[in-house]
């Protein structure tokens, strides 16, 4: 293969596409097949990514999901007599449980890689000095994969839409959009005609909101006098010049609607609005970054946005539901994504519940951290995003990390998702530091990223989680 077909050769390692080629030739050979993958929108579109290039490939497989894989859920696998298994998304943290069994693992994860154990086929950025929580997500990994098991007819590069939405989904287009080896996905979905790449605002829904609820709904940034302000955002459409309706039809106007004269008019309106009334000059910078639109697309559907998608697929993941996301993200535009919109729509009213849930009962606070315990109120599948949510409530202070609780499926555990701001983060938090090392403390586990994390520990040990959090919050932000 010529250097220029191969993805990205002025960002990722050689070694990582030789190892990506011999992982796909030796899938190419196997028998059968089972394509198992971790749960969540990165998850998801890296089994949609992989089964999608097996089956150009001609391989025959199945696929599965899990949220996390035991020895028990490994010796059912084996039992079913598979002889070859392919992991996305996850399985370099488990190697040692995974190597050594009847079948061949084979593994495209970003995930930090298990100290012992070694896997013949083991695709990992991080093994070849790429940091796999900021510069390629599983959906990205299984990508190079992608492109490495590419047939004749199909060279897989329109694939790298999807391989964007599973970065977006694990959050690494955090600092104004993909960085590392994501640009080199980014750039093959660009020159495939598949992606546009552009500074654009940020707001959530520039696809399906109609411009007021785009504005109003602006939480990530706090901008008063707008944010949860009907009248407020519709005066602001108005000062702009913007028309928030359309002429003919009367229907609402989305952002995906506006030309480039109009989006800057608004873009502008809203840089002034924020400056008058105080927001500080780093969170304006945060209103605008790169944005991903897939182009195959129709116009006003959340698959029409990168973020948009990553969302729609988590709100499969989060009921339970990967295989609706799976088939969404196979190309099923008919009952599976109607199925998928429906469970959006679930998972927005409980969002709204939990977060009046949140205002009900308020947090409690210590010196460097506060907290709330949603016992079985709110499902732990939805509590983080609700605590970061809770962020633009005034009950919740922006000046500490957010920790919340909620009682897990398995008795005796409670689940634990933290969530901090970019502020916080830049001043040194570490959110994944302080789950792990704090959740082990207690006998639990846990991790994640910096700005947004999890654990699950001993439902009796809150008091005293919580105590250790606060003195390691405070020591890494001293
Ligand atoms: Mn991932």
């Amino acid at each position: 293969m010529a250097k220029t077909e191969t993805p990205g050769t002025d960002v990722l390692d050689d070694g990582f596409l030789e190892r990506a080629r011999d992982c796909a030739e030796f899938l190419r050979d196997t028998e059968s097949l089972l394509l198992i993958s971790h749960i969540d929108a990165d998850g998801l579109t890296s089994a949609g990514v992989a089964s999608l290039a097996l089956d150009r490939a001609g391989v025959d497989h199945e696929t599965r999901f899990s949220k996390q894989l035991d020895d028990e859920d490994l010796d059912e696998i084996e039992a079913d007599g598979y002889e070859t298994v392919l992991f996305t998304d996850f399985g370099s943290g488990i190697l040692d449980e995974i190597v050594g069994r009847s079948f061949t693992p084979v593994v495209a994860d970003h995930h930090q890689p298990s100290e012992t154990g070694d896997c013949d086929y083991h695709l990992n950025p991080l093994l070849f000095d790429i940091d796999g929580s900021s510069e390629l997500s599983g959906a990205g990994t299984a990508y190079v994969l992608a492109r490495a098991l590419e047939g004749d007819a199909e060279d897989n590069r329109d694939l790298a839409a999807l391989a964007v939405v599973g970065a977006v989904g694990d959050m690494q287009n955090q600092g104004g959009g993909l960085s590392g080896a994501n640009r080199a996905v980014v750039e093959e979905g660009v020159e495939a005609g598949v992606l546009e790449a552009k500074q654009d605002l940020l707001l959530f829904g520039r696809q399906t909101r109609p411009l007021p609820k785009l504005l109003e709904y602006s939480t990530d940034v706090f901008i008063p006098g707008i944010s949860k302000n009907s009248t407020g955002a519709k005066e602001l459409l108005e000062d702009a010049g913007v028309e928030a309706k359309n002429s003919e039809a009367g229907g609402w106007r989305t952002w995906a609607d506006l030309d480039e004269t109009e989006r800057e008019k608004l873009t502008n309106a809203l840089f002034r609005k924020c400056v008058e009334r105080g927001v500080d000059s780093s969170a304006i910078e945060e209103l605008v970054g790169e944005t991903y639109t897939l182009l195959q697309e129709k116009p006003h559907t959340e698959l029409r946005d990168a973020s948009e998608f990553s969302t729609l697929l988590n709100s499969t993941a989060r009921y339970e539901r990967a295989d609706v996301g799976f088939a969404v993200c196979k190309g099923d535009r008919g009952e599976a994504l109607d199925e998928a919109r429906e469970l959006l729509r679930g998972h927005r009213r409980n969002l709204r519940n939990g977060i009046e849930f949140v205002g009900r009962n308020g947090v409690t606070k210590l010196e460097n951290v506060q907290y709330f315990d949603a016992g079985d109120e709110i499902p732990d599948t939805i509590v983080g995003i609700i605590a970061g949510m809770s962020y633009s409530k005034s009950a919740v202070d922006r000046g500490m990390p957010i920790v919340a609780f909620a009682d897990a499926d398995d008795e005796g555990e409670k689940k634990v998702s933290s969530r901090a701001t970019k502020s916080l983060v830049r001043k040194g938090l570490n959110l994944a530091e302080v789950m792990a090392e704090c959740s082990q403390a207690v006998g639990g586990d846990g991790g994640g990223h910096d700005i947004a994390a999890g654990a699950t520990i001993p439902d009796d040990c809150i008091d005293e989680f919580v105590e250790e959090v606060d003195a390691k919050v405070a020591e890494q932000i001293s």
